[in-house]
């Protein structure tokens, strides 16, 4: 399998649940402001969505969209999604809320340099970190197990640290918790992003999309 990605972005996810999993993976860095890869190559031929995440599978397909990924990664390691009859149900809920809510809601960081609208987004953001709030109090989202969508949230909280949205006390030890495994650690490593902690207010800005 290969992982096309760019540091800090989503796709910090997908690496992090190819670790958890024990899932062998090459790498290959794409700049999302020109769209060319590590190797040289357009990055649109290989995905004409022009972003991050995709995933090359052993046999020559190709899967984009980060839900779809992280989904695929569970499949081939269940413990990487909360058990239960309803355990695979919850995960895409969760998947799509963090995608769809919670990721969408970070836009304007992106796109804007409008006060207000990053202020609009910064509130955004902080409300809806606060009703996952109740999820983490038992270690991570699904409880003692942590699942792909807990690398998906850890890769957002990040973020969120670094456009200074406030999040609770509980909020930052379950960054914490999180940042203390050790796929996570090597995952920011591979990245060149080093540990966010202690110096959160240290994580530069030009490395996140
Ligand atoms: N719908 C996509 C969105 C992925 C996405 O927003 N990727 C960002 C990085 S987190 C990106 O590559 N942005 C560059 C661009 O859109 O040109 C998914 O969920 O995978």
């Amino acid at each position: 399998m290969k992982l096309y990605y760019a540091p800090g972005a989503c796709s910090l996810s997908g690496r992090i649940s190819l670790h958890e999993a024990g899932l062998r993976a090459a790498f290959e860095k794409v700049d999302i402001q020109t769209k060319i890869t590590e190797e040289g190559y357009d990055y649109r031929a290989i995905n004409p969505k022009g972003y991050v995440p995709l995933l090359v599978l052993d046999d020559g397909q190709t899967v984009t969209e980060n839900i779809a990924i992280l989904e695929l990664i569970a499949d081939r390691q269940p413990t990487l999604a909360p058990g239960g009859p309803l355990g695979r149900t919850r995960l895409i809920e969760m998947l799509s809320w963090l995608s769809t809510e919670l990721h969408a809601a970070f836009k304007p960081f992106w796109h804007s340099q409008d006060e207000t609208e990053r202020a609009e987004a910064s509130g955004a953001v902080a409300e809806r970190l606060d009703l996952i709030s109740e999820h983490i109090n038992e270690l991570y989202l699904f409880g003692p197990r942590f699942t792909v969508a807990d690398a998906y949230l850890f890769v957002m909280l990040r973020w969120a640290i670094a456009f200074g949205v406030p999040m609770s006390p509980q909020m930052l030890g379950y960054f914490e918790r999180v940042v203390e495994r050790e796929t996570v650690r090597r995952a920011l490593a591979e990245e060149g992003l080093g540990l966010p902690l202690p110096q959160l207010t240290a994580i530069p800005v030009e490395v996140l999309p």
